[in-house]
């Protein structure tokens, strides 16, 4: 291995597209780093499970997903992509730092929080062990650096107090990764409550807009997002619609946020909607144009993520072994 530092993250395939959420807040991301640093992207199947999936469709997700990180420029030859299912050392090593991890730990997480109120009807232990499968997806391969949305830094500080509680027992066994969060990128909001996250599963369907919308369903959504009634375009506390439209546009122009603001002095809401639509469709035509390309080759995807997956049995085969003699097991 070279000198460049590792990356690793990932998405869930918990749906038939990314967000716009995920795009800006993660794998946009993803394509600047990918010359300086060698890059891992799973699609994290085994978290999909902690929310009931239909079997059919997880498949046909997590291959999508696939196609869509390189349809954003995740170049399959500089970047090696995986299913998380198809490398069990994520499963062994999340068992193994599961008995590294107390209940109090995890008690506090907001996402579990979140998830089990959102599933009342399936709180299961997988939804409450969820970061410690994340921890165990990141150690394995000595990541540095973990490229996410704002959502996931709790997740990464309880991954690095995992490690460092191993470490204090067993010496250095882990590298304590670092977060990469963006900065006008890392929080997408709904479109229709500005408050909540952009997510998947968004029970509003036009609050949130899916990288694989078609242009037409993109431009309604923006038209509808929930503003305020100042008609004017500022960036200011309690103007969360605004706010989170300036985010939106300054992160597909690379406009600063100042600059978005300077450009709709005197305009209304109306036009400044259109202008965000507009930037936004800009940036997912050719997303649309390549993924269409990529799914007709389904060769060519599971190539891909069978030797991502071969690549990624490999290196985590040593981290998971050095694990299992400092723990005491018979090799
Ligand atoms: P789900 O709704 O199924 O829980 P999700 O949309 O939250 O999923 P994940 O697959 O859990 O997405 O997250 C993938 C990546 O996208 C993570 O790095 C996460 O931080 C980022 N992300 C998700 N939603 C947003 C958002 N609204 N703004 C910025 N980043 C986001
Ligand atoms: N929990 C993450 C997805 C995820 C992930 C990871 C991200 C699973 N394993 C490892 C980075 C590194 C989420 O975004 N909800």
């Amino acid at each position: 291995m070279n000198e460049k530092k590792t990356i690793l993250s990932g998405i869930q395939p918990s749906a038939a597209s990314i967000t716009l959420g995920n795009y800006l807040g993660a794998v946009k991301n993803w394509a600047s780093l990918q010359d300086e640093y060698n890059c891992m992207y799973a699609m994290m199947d085994l978290h999909t499970i902690t929310v009931r999936q239909t079997p059919a469709e997880l498949r046909k997700n997590t291959v999508s997903l696939l196609a869509q990180y390189i349809a954003c420029g995740i170049d399959a030859e500089k970047n090696l992509m995986f299913i998380q299912s198809h490398v069990p050392a994520h499963a062994e090593l999340a068992w193994i730092l599961n008995c590294y991890t107390q209940m109090g730990e995890l008690q506090r997480m907001t996402q579990f929080k979140d998830k089990s109120a959102k599933h009342k009807d399936n709180i299961n232990a997988g939804l409450f062990t969820y970061p410690v499968l994340m921890a165990a997806d990141i150690l394995l391969y000595q990541t540095d650096l973990v490229p996410v949305g704002a959502d996931q830094k709790q997740h990464l500080e309880i991954t690095r107090d995992i490690a460092a509680r191993f470490n204090s027992i067993y010496g250095d066994v882990f590298k304590i990764p670092e977060p990469y969060i963006g900065k006008e990128s890392a929080r997408i909001m709904s479109l229709q409550t500005p408050t909540a996250k952009m997510s998947k599963s968004d029970p509003n369907p036009n609050g949130c807009v899916f990288v694989l919308d078609d242009i037409d369903a993109v431009i309604r959504k923006f038209k509808r997002a929930v503003t305020d009634s100042e008609a004017c375009v500022e960036y200011k506390e309690g103007k969360d619609g605004v706010n989170n439209l300036l985010n939106i546009y300054s992160s597909v122009t690379g406009k600063t946020v100042e600059e978005a603001v300077n450009e709709f002095a005197g305009k209304g809401y109306g036009d400044f909607k259109m202008a965000v639509a507009e930037a936004v469709a800009e940036e997912l035509r050719p997303i649309h144009e390549k993924y269409n390309d990529l799914m007709k080759n389904k060769d060519y995807l599971e190539s891909i993520y069978k030797k991502g997956a071969e690549t990624a049995n490999y290196m985590s085969r040593k981290t998971l072994t050095k694990v299992k003699k400092k723990v005491g097991f018979v090799i």
